[in-house]
């Protein structure tokens, strides 16, 4: 299997070079000498995407042959980056395409800056689906992601005098060089209108649903390549469009808009994307997207199955449906509708096939987040999916009186209606109920499931809660992030870790050897230089690769704590001002992340640090110890950059909070140790990477709840911290926003008295934590070694294993066995 850096074969390399010109003349319209760096990236994408077309045919062939199960991964969000040199690596054509395009005069670094970002996910949510959809390519598992084609992507950030702005991402603009569009598969969707109860000839009461409205959805795939080429799925995308796409009868009456009008309304279902964490959510253009793209995706599936299987009785030995949150847990009742509404079901067959069927994951305990909408506005849209849930209700309730006879409280919170607060449907517990297998994506954070937003539920399907804790595909974040520390590890680990991520243990023996910490520190170091210029670049501030890298890259969130990080940078400074002779270990605080657009503290937070780094990245007093560094507009491809040359990996949430996390892993895959709490999968990287190995700090899940039950009130914690005192009021009087000094006014008193993410609480702990870091630093081959140690433990992490044990507990369908994680 070619890699970069071995001689490539003639006569191959002459066939590249060949395609990639025919692409350019015949499908670009243009010849070398007038070609853009853009034209030269689509020809060779579509060079590439020839190659991989026949692996893709083959695989979908042979699986249809063997009549093998199929997965359908339904997601809102696949963020899925650039896929250039994802497809390159994995089809084993990266060193061919780079002679080959060197020899025409372009360098395939270059072009692959060409390719948008595809970020059709907001964060962790959207990225673990991509890397799943590899994994499930990797592991040649039949499989099909079923998504919206989104017009334009999560928003561009940009950072002007600090403050957030978002712009639209036009990723489409210049086109997409690795879909298909499918104009001959559309799928009708249907809104609004009523329904109607008839008796039929056999005396059976069945329901006709008479819309009021019609989108159609348009499938574009997109081939998603596993490692080593062999096997290929699709990511299927849908697209929204009237079924008249100009009224000419209005436009005739001369009113060109209105004529437009229905097409206008059925597109802005897929407009954009929508951000998780955008409050109140209670959007009826969401519930439209929703419901479009589960109803598209299982019309095509059901469809799909019909024609090879004949009858819908076997649909669970044949398919299975993951949900992907509650976005698509309409599916419960879609499938229920096409079943007996189309397909002259009896319920209770119905039920049983729909159950089988499907699976859903859980990816948050937030309260905001679990996802409920108004029955009122259910009626009006999905008139007959209401019905349904009332009908599954029914039964659902009945078994929850069975269970705990006359118990009012049980049955309210069982229940799929929420009656408190207005009447809700639940879409948690409509995908709980609908499905038989529930996960959570980290042993933590399945426990709490159990313990607290399914507690009732759980005791009502016991059998129906498990774990699958996260993962990630090593090929994207290991091996083409840091293809360094790759081929330091294939000399090191030997060619099979490329396979069997199991190898990395290999590295234990070397963690101390003194040579090998030479090469690995040397890897490092060139990923921060590389970093170093990016941040010199963009921000035109000067860091020194030598310095500790300190990096927390996530979604700006207030239970992500972004703000402990800057307290403690504020702490730190202040610490350097007052005794600036002292032996400081240098270090660079490098964020990045993106905040709701309607998220204000959050924006507010993103200007604190961008305050904060003005001030000290300007302080002579500090130059060379300490650096702030907030870098705009973090993807997919930015944190290919950041994470291979990150020391420091910050896993700071408020104990409890965080479902998962897979940042956490990349980070530590790369060899950077996590200060974190016990939250989410930090708990399962300390188990795997050892404790002496990571530091861990602050308060755990159960303290934090008992702390709630006492209050927020941060007043006593802070008179006993005169170093936490002096950072909030330096922040809260204005000594970082001289020009607004009440800016951060609400920051520092809800630091004081409401503490709900015991940002102070957990503040002396952090401090202490940061400093025995420091002091692990100092002793650079012991600092070193837990590195390298990290490096050596993350196998398990891989996404591989996630979607094998998906496969084995849940789906059902057997997986190639290669590679044991
Ligand atoms: O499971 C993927 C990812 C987890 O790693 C994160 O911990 C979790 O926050 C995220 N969940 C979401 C759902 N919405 N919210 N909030 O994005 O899922």
């Amino acid at each position: 299997f070619p890699v970069l850096g071995q001689p490539v074969d003639e006569l191959a390399l002459a066939e590249i070079k060949g395609a990639i010109l025919a692409k350019l003349r015949l499908a670009i319209g243009k010849d070398a000498g007038m070609a853009t760096r853009h034209d030269w990236y689509k020809a060779a994408a579509l060079a590439l995407r020839d190659r991989i077309v026949h692996h893709w045919l083959t695989a979908e062939k042979q699986s249809y042959d063997a009549g093998r199960k199929r997965v359908y991964y339904l997601s809102l969000e696949f963020l899925i980056g650039r896929l250039f040199t994802d497809a390159l690596n994995n089809m084993g054509l990266l060193p061919l395409f780079e002679t080959a395009l060197g020899d025409l005069g372009v360098a395939l670094s270059d072009l692959r800056k060409c390719e948008p970002d595809a970020a059709l996910g907001n964060g962790g949510l959207g990225r673990l689906a991509a890397c799943f959809m590899e994994s499930m390519a990797t592991l040649a598992i039949p499989a099909i992601g079923y998504g919206i084609r989104y017009d334009f992507g999560l928003f561009r950030q940009i950072i002007a005098q600090g403050w957030q702005q978002e712009y639209p991402d036009e990723w489409l603009g210049f086109g997409n060089p690795w879909e298909f569009q499918r104009p001959e598969v559309v799928y009708h969707v249907h809104f609004g209108g009523n329904i109607e109860r008839i008796t039929d000839a056999n005396g059976r009461e069945r329901v006709v649903w008479h819309p009021a409205e019609t989108v159609q959805a348009v499938a574009y795939d997109t081939p998603i390549v596993g490692w080593r080429g062999q096997h290929v799925n699709a990511l299927r995308l849908w697209s929204a469009r009237a079924p008249d796409p100009l009224r000419l009868d209005v436009f005739n009456t001369g009113d060109y808009l209105g004529a437009s009008a229905e097409q206008a309304r059925a597109e802005a279902i897929c407009k954009f994307l929508y951000p998780n964490d955008e409050s109140p959510a209670g959007r009826e253009l969401r519930l439209r997207q929703e419901y479009f793209f589960v109803s598209a995706s299982l019309q095509d599936l059901v469809q799909r199955h019909l024609a090879s299987d004949g009858q819908l009785r076997g649909l669970p030995s044949k398919v299975a449906v993951q949900l992907n949150d509650t976005h698509p847990s309409l599916a419960v009742t879609e499938l229920m509708r096409i079943l007996v509404d189309l397909h002259n079901f009896r319920w209770e067959e119905a039920w049983k096939i729909t159950v089988a069927t499907l699976s859903y994951t859980n990816h948050t305990l937030l309260p905001e987040a679990l996802e409920t909408w108004p029955v009122e506005l259910f009626e009006r849209l999905l008139p007959r999916h209401l019905d349904i849930i009332y009908r599954i209700n029914v039964a659902h309730l009945a078994l929850a009186d069975a269970r705990c006879p006359d118990d009012v409280d049980f049955r309210a919170s069982v229940s799929l209606i929420d009656e408190k607060s207005g009447r809700r449907v639940r879409m948690g517990q409509l995908a709980f109920v609908g499905s038989h297998r529930v996960n959570g994506v980290s042993a933590m954070h399945s426990d709490l499931m159990k313990e607290t937003v399914f507690h009732d539920l759980h005791y009502l399907y016991p059998d129906r809660i498990t774990n699958k804790t996260n993962g990630i595909t090593f090929r994207r974040w290991l091996m083409l992030a840091n293809p360094r520390l790759t081929e330091l590890l294939r000399e090191a680990c030997g060619e099979a870790v490329l396979d069997d991520p199991s190898q990395l243990s290999r590295l234990e023996s070397r963690a101390s050897d003194n040579a090998f910490q030479q090469q690995f520190r040397s890897v490092k170091h060139h990923n921060k230089i590389a970093l170093a210029r990016l941040i010199g670049e963009r921000l035109n501030v000067r860091v020194d690769p030598a310095a500790l890298f300190d990096v927390q890259i996530k979604r700006i969130h207030e239970y992500k704590r972004q703000l402990l990080n800057i307290i403690e940078t504020v702490a730190l400074y202040q610490a350097i001002r007052d005794e600036p002779q002292r032996d400081w270990v240098p270090r660079v605080k490098i964020f990045a992340g993106k905040a709701a657009a309607s998220y204000r503290y959050a924006k507010l937070i993103i200007k604190l640090i961008n305050d904060v780094a003005e001030v000290v990245n300007n302080d002579p007093v500090v130059a060379g110890r300490l650096k702030v560094a907030f870098l705009a507009d973090y993807n997919v491809s930015l944190a290919e950059v950041i994470i291979p040359a990150a020391d420091l990996s910050e896993q700071i949430s408020t104990a409890g909070m965080e479902a998962s996390g897979t940042g956490n892993m990349k980070l530590a895959l790369n060899g950077a140790l996590t200060i974190g709490t016990l939250d989410g999968a930090n708990i399962e990287i300390r188990d795997h990477v050892g404790a002496e190995n990571i530091a861990i700090f602050g308060m755990e899940a159960m303290d934090v709840v008992v702390r709630r039950k006492q209050g927020l009130d941060a007043t006593d914690v802070i008179r006993r911290s005169p170093r936490l005192s002096r950072a909030i009021n330096a922040i809260g009087s204005g000594e970082f926003s001289p020009d607004d000094p009440g800016r951060f006014e609400s920051i520092a008193h809800a630091l004081r008295y409401l503490d709900h993410y015991m940002v102070s609480a957990d503040f002396d702990s952090y401090y202490e934590a940061q400093r025995g870091i420091d002091a692990r630093w100092q002793v650079v081959p012991a600092w070193t070694r837990a590195s390298i140690l990290n490096v050596a433990r993350m196998a398990w992490f891989s996404s591989d294993r996630t979607i094998r044990e998906y496969a084995e507990d849940i789906w059902d369908v057997p997986v190639r066995g290669t590679s044991p994680a």
